[in-house]
């Protein structure tokens, strides 16, 4: 049987390899497959819980669509909209934070993040924002969710809250409990310039990641600066171990080429970074760059992306409606 897919980007402008290799390239793979039913949002209500500038949201909404698009997306076997659209996700995430526990919330690592050492100064957007995430998917009763692996969390959490849910309105699966699809190996793609931070739109230094808008000098610039340590290229994956820029150029590369670890870890074995960041420089521009062109083609025909997310927007908001009309009854609206 096939899967009901959802998941969702923010249209924070700066789309990267992370989201790429962690979600986008997912999505792709189970578009292909015909037996599944794909659902694909810009989920620009979640974009705004940090402040976004409104013409800049305008356009990276686009942007969004467009790299859905260049990625291999197929817009007629999937519905791509733009939450903010669809009224039923505003609405269901207030229904639901009345589900959600306090404790549950308080539990959440990305506000923590997020919000940094001045939590009180964080919107209450950002945290609730995993809230909105679960009416997102619980709406579409979505089999599996593909995110990274910074977003397992909320998807656990989106999971408790469905359960509550049927509990408290004595409904056995009126909300189907979604499965992560969180890859096995490389799902979370880390900063060129700290392997210990994820790779991420927000972070100020360009430097730190290859955004997919990237051209090919930006790419072989990047790859070329990306910090590394003094060792020579490890010969098994135990001496990665400590060594979290190798560790993580290593999994971009296996990545992209589709090779385990280990078989990109012997590729290279006792070489040096120079030679092996050359391969890496390579294959990123073969990958990343047909994506680049297309992007920028398709951001020149806005009527076009119109088209796409207004033919989009009135399949979800049947479906989301829908189950908000169920949703009324159950609690007594
Ligand atoms: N570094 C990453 N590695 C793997 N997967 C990642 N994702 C994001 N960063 C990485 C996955 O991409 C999908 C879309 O993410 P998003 O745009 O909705 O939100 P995000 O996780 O907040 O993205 P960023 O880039 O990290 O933005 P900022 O800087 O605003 O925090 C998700 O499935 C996510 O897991």
């Amino acid at each position: 049987m096939g899967k009901k897919i959802f998941s969702g980007v923010q249209p924070t402008g700066n789309l990267h390899l992370g989201n790429y290799l962690g979600a986008i390239k997912n999505f792709v793979e189970l578009n292909n497959d015909d037996k599944n039913e794909c659902i694909f949002c810009v989920v620009d209500l979640h974009a705004i819980t940090v402040y976004q500038n409104p013409e800049l949201l305008r356009n990276n909404i686009y942007e969004t669509v467009a790299t859905f698009l260049a990625s291999g997306i197929n817009h007629k076997k999937s519905i791509i909209f733009n939450q903010s659209r669809v009224g039923a996700h505003s609405e269901t995430a207030w229904i639901l934070s009345c589900v959600a526990r306090m404790g549950w919330l308080n539990r959440m690592t990305q506000f923590k993040e997020k919000a940094g050492k001045d939590k009180e100064k964080a919107s209450i957007g950002l945290y609730s924002y995993p809230v909105l995430m679960a009416a997102d998917i619980l709406l579409y009763d979505a089999t599996h969710v593909p995110v990274g692996d910074d977003q397992k969390q909320h998807l656990e959490l989106c999971r408790d809250i469905a359960q509550r849910f049927n509990n408290d309105y004595k409904v056995e699966n009126f909300f189907k409990v979604p499965e992560p699809l969180i890859q096995k190996q490389f799902s979370r793609i880390m900063s060129l310039k700290d392997g210990l931070k994820k790779m991420s739109k927000s972070e100020p230094s360009d430097l730190s990641r290859i955004n997919l808008t990237d051209n090919k000098d930006d790419i072989l610039n990047k790859i070329k600066k990306a910090k590394t340590d003094s060792l020579p290229m490890p010969s098994t994956i135990e001496e990665l171990e400590d060594r979290a820029e190798a560790k993580n150029l290593l999994g971009i590369y296996s990545s992209l080429s589709g090779l385990t670890l280990e078989k990109s870890i012997s590729e290279f074995s006792g070489k040096n970074f120079s030679e092996f960041k050359n391969d890496l420089a390579e294959i990123l521009v073969d990958k990343i760059i047909p994506i680049s062109v297309e992007i920028k083609k398709l951001l020149e025909d806005k009527k076009y992306l119109e088209q796409i997310l207004s033919e989009g927007h009135k399949k979800a908001n049947d479906i989301a409606s829908n189950k908000l009309k169920k949703i009324h009854e159950l609690v007594g609206f």
